[in-house]
């Protein structure tokens, strides 16, 4: 627990609607007098961004397994070092585009790098930071990817890795239920963001 703030990430494969909820949560907290932070990752700093573009183009296509994951956790060491941890110290609630999970989902599920070492490393660059809660849109990949037309470097991976992923996901909610919330993300978009807002506003306690 880092302040009074209270952390929120948004997890979920390709196309689960995230953006769409973060902004609805967000706009949501805002009218009830929260002071809200929205940020992302691989990104949410000026050096998260540049590496943003190596992780995410086409023109990196072969990337290593190893120097992917390695790039994600230092995106996200910056990111917690110069954005998140001040966020929750001054008393912000925190709502961020993927975190921890992403990382033991796509590269230690997904790339079959080894769940314990992706997050051990991804604990080391954070100091040991976790979400209050970690909120998975779930869906069938082929009903996510077929949400978009251009497709990143990632996004652009077989159908099996995408659904070694979801497995990660769910695998993680299962082991500290908690901290979780998963939701089916076919749903209407209005419905999920009421189940999100009831489970965020007894969570931080607001009206
Ligand atoms: N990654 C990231 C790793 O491998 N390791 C890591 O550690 C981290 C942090 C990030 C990529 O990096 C990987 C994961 C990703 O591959 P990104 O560009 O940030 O890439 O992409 P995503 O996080 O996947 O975000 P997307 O923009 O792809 O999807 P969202 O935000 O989940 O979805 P959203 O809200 O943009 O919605 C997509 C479409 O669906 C519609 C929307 O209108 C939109 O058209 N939609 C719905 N349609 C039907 N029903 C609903 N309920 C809907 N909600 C939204």
């Amino acid at each position: 627990m880092v302040g009074s703030g209270y952390f929120i990430a948004f997890e979920g494969g390709e196309g689960a609607g995230k953006s769409t909820q973060e902004s609805l949560l967000a706009q949501s907290l805002i009218e009830r007098g929260v002071s809200v932070v929205r940020t992302r990752e691989p990104g949410g700093t000026p050096a998260g961004e540049q590496i943003r573009h190596v992780l995410l183009s086409p023109e990196f296509e072969g990337l290593d397994a190893r120097a992917e994951a390695l790039l994600f956790a230092a995106s996200r060491g910056e990111h917690v070092a110069r954005v998140i941890r001040p966020a929750l110290q001054r008393g912000d609630v925190v709502i961020c585009d993927r975190f921890i999970d992403s990382s033991v989902a796509y590269q230690g599920y997904g790339r079959d790098l080894g769940v314990q070492q992706v997050r051990d490393l991804s604990m080391w660059a954070t100091d040991g930071l976790l979400p209050n809660l970690t909120v998975v849109l779930d869906v069938d990949p082929e009903i996510g990817l077929a949400r978009f037309s251009q497709r990143d470097r990632l996004e652009a991976e077989p159908l099996e890795y995408h659904r070694s992923v979801r497995a990660g996901f769910l695998a993680l909610a299962a082991a500290e239920p908690e901290r979780y919330l998963v939701l089916d993300a076919r749903e209407d978009a209005a419905a999920i963001a009421e189940s999100i807002l009831t489970r965020v506003v007894t969570g931080i306690g607001a009206p």
